[in-house]
């Protein structure tokens, strides 16, 4: 039984799949949700309430010594900061912390909690510490919705980077994922547009609602014609206040929130317009939804018959003559749906460059900031239905599984060898052919997408076919037989049928010029705003219009040209090599059963998560391994003083001199650095603050006797 309870997993002997699970689960039954590997943080999501994040809690997790108190997520911050400060060991003084699991798992939480407490660490200044905490209810409510998987799951991916001088926050920065825009106007059963239209129609005053020419909320149809009970009304009603505040405290204006609501408001309307054939070519909207085309325009601030234009055909130039073509009742409805999803993805793109804008720290440009960036992704997702958005998602959390491995497994182990040390090699589950399978060039999955997307002609079923007669026989691949253009990935995190429908379309994501002039103008500023970021300026801008642009420019104009698909690949790119330049943390969250019901354990469903997050290998590698691995002039450098001798030579010989005062066993010398258990890094950590604090008593003393003499 005590074995069973034990608080980190890697100093247990011998363990195997169904003693780690009994182990977890005996835990878990007695609220300890928390559990170490080494370094890495087991959470199991308690889906109830815990008293685990008071004021007390928090207090006694700062700069604590990790073996005296329980796991906890506060445990993490605190490492993250005290690395960050150069107070735990060497390497690498930008952190960041990974944090991975499937939908509703319990990574936003995570993240809410590790952003507390190291604003608590860093005692920021109070104002800038409550806007950023600010940030999270803000991105929540225009990026959040309920799912199948999750009724709080982020539909959209953000790195969180806290910027700091010395140990005080200065800033922060977000960056920002593919948000699932087609949820805007479309959801599956058992699921809900973003959290902010509901939150709008509860909170909303009376007057404010009829200024915005907001209706009954039942009426909408990108809201299903459904909305909820009167608890979840109030519920809504709440978070909209809280929302108007922490948009405030952030420092949104006035006019912008207003502009903003307006806009959300015309998205509902518009997504009310329906289209009827006449006798002639082109379109026109049923009889029932002239009043919302009406009710749209002035939302938009734009003229009705223009935006009719826009909806019912499109306009294009050939050799100098603007040629007009008629949409057909499908075209209508998608031209609408899709000036309602880039209305949409403008707004929240907006609102990250406006926080980034109003957050950024206020420094000199020669001062040193040092990082700790937090990442809060989408999880593995497996619907009845997997659309574009999944497959990207699920392309995100191959990526992260790959970070996690290289650095667990694939990076330690190499230096064994490298170094020399008698190592028996641990096996992993390697994903890297999936991620091959994803993005190599020019035949990856992606790049076969983005060469059918190029070709105005191809269908989504061409793509497909092009994919199955390339991966037949890929280990990663199945070909489904079927009328539909279906495929089958196998993910680390298990297989996932994908349906192709409107892939090619969702990964172009064009938006016709006509909608960009329609927009451009608008008499609603952040509208033409929003839409001038996207094609070269001419003329003068109001002021007012300068400003809401250059916020708007840093998140469009750079990647304008390359599908959705490429976009999101840099930007994984670029983030995963921000990563690797980082000393790394992990926390890896479980999810207890698929009811979201607290106090329940599926067997099943925790082994699958134990299994593919590799959690036994991972085990094993913290136990026998060595996760801290300073090169000989690293450590020397930092702990000569232990010696008393700062001029030590910083070379093997002087390391060996230091570690012969200490009593640490389990250590290994290789060829060109040391090799220590991960417990070892907070043990010198202690020597040196008792060092810190004999050195003050001492300086006290001389103080005293010298005064005496006087
Ligand atoms: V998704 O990939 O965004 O769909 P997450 O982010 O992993 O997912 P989230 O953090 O949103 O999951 O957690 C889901 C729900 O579990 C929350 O809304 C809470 O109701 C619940 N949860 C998660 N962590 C905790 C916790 N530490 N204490 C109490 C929790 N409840
Ligand atoms: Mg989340």
């Amino acid at each position: 039984m005590e074995a069973l309870l034990q608080e980190d997993l890697a100093t247990l002997s011998d363990l195997d799949e169904k003693s780690l699970l009994e182990s977890l689960d005996q835990r878990f039954k007695k609220d300890k949700i928390y559990t170490y590997i080494g370094d890495i943080l087991v959470a199991i999501n308690p889906f109830k309430y815990l008293p685990l994040y008071e004021k007390e809690v928090s207090e006694k997790y700062k700069c604590h010594d990790k073996n005296s108190l329980p796991p906890h997520i506060f445990a993490v911050a605190d490492r993250a900061y005290q690395s960050m400060l150069g107070r735990l060991a060497t390497g690498p003084r930008n952190q960041c912390i990974v944090i991975s699991g499937e939908s509703g798992a319990g990574k936003t939480e995570s993240t809410k909690l590790l952003l507390r407490q190291i604003m608590e660490l860093s005692r920021a200044n109070s104002q800038l510490e409550q806007q950023i905490l600010q940030v999270n209810p803000l991105l929540e409510a225009f990026g959040n919705a309920q799912t199948v998987m999750n009724d709080n799951s982020s539909r959209f991916g953000k790195y969180i980077q806290l910027r700091f001088h010395n140990s005080a926050v200065k800033g922060a920065k977000i960056n920002e994922y593919l948000l699932e825009k087609s949820r805007v106007v479309h959801q599956d059963e058992g699921e809900r547009n973003f959290h902010i239209f509901y939150c709008m129609l509860a909170g909303i005053s009376k007057e404010d609602k009829e200024m915005y020419g907001l209706l009954d909320p039942t009426l909408y149809r990108y809201l299903n014609g459904t909305y909820g009970t009167e608890d979840m009304v109030h519920l809504w009603s709440e978070k909209y206040n809280q929302l108007c505040n922490a948009m405030d405290m952030v420092g949104f204006e006035e006019q912008e929130k207003v502009d903003m609501m307006t806009i959300l408001a015309g998205i509902l309307s518009l997504g009310n317009i329906m289209f009827e054939p006449t006798d002639g070519e082109m379109l026109k909207v049923t009889e029932t939804s002239s009043g919302w085309l009406k009710a749209t325009a002035g939302q938009f601030g734009v003229q009705e018959e223009e935006l009719l234009r826009s909806l019912t055909c499109t306009m294009s130039m050939t050799r100098g003559e603007a040629i007009r073509r008629f949409h057909n009742q499908q075209q209508a409805e998608d031209a609408r749906d899709s000036i309602a999803k880039v209305a949409y993805g403008r707004v929240f793109g907006w609102i990250v460059s406006k926080i980034n804008e109003l957050l950024a720290p206020n420094v000199d440009l020669d001062v040193e900031l040092t990082e700790i960036g937090i990442l809060d992704i989408f999880g593995f997702e497996n619907f009845a239905v997997n659309r574009y958005e999944q497959i990207c998602i699920n392309l995100a959390n191959e990526q992260l599984q790959y970070f996690f491995n290289h650095h667990i497994f694939l990076m330690e182990q190499k230096e064994y060898k490298e170094e020399g040390i008698e190592w028996e090699t641990i096996a992993f589950k390697d994903n890297k052919p999936i991620l091959d399978l994803f993005l190599t060039k020019p035949f990856g999955i992606f790049s076969l997408l983005d060469e059918q997307s190029a070709f105005p002609q191809a269908t989504d079923k061409d793509f497909v076919d092009k994919l199955n007669s390339k991966f037949k026989g890929n280990p990663h691949f199945e070909v489904v037989r079927s009328h539909n253009p279906l495929f089958t990935v196998i993910h680390y995190a298990g297989k996932v049928q994908y349906n192709g429908s409107g892939f090619l379309e969702k990964n172009r994501d064009t938006i016709p010029a006509s909608i960009r002039g329609l927009f451009i103008n608008s008499v609603t500023p952040l509208l033409s705003v929003l839409f001038a970021a996207t094609i070269s300026r001419t003329g003068t801008l109001m002021p007012r219009k300068a400003k809401l642009l250059q916020a708007a420019d840093d998140n469009f104009n750079s990647t304008r040209k390359q599908s959705v698909g490429a976009q999101f690949r840099h930007s994984l790119a670029v983030l995963m090599e921000k990563m690797f330049a980082a000393n790394p943390h992990f926390v890896r969250c479980i999810k207890p059963n698929a009811n979201k019901q607290p106090d329940q354990v599926d067997s099943k469903i925790m082994m699958d998560q134990l299994r593919y997050n590799g959690l036994l290998e991972t085990i094993r590698i913290r136990r026998d391994g060595f996760s801290w691995r300073p090169s000989f002039k690293e450590f020397a450098q930092r702990y000569s003083i232990l010696l008393l001798k700062p001029d030590l030579p910083l070379n093997k010989e002087s390391c060996l001199s230091i570690l012969n005062i200490t009593d640490f066993r389990g250590w290994k010398c290789g060829s060109s650095r040391l090799f220590f258990k991960y417990w070892h890094q907070e043990e010198l950590a202690r020597l040196l603050e008792r060092l810190g604090k004999a050195a003050l008593v001492l300086q006290k003393n001389y103080r005293a006797v010298s005064c005496r003499r006087r």
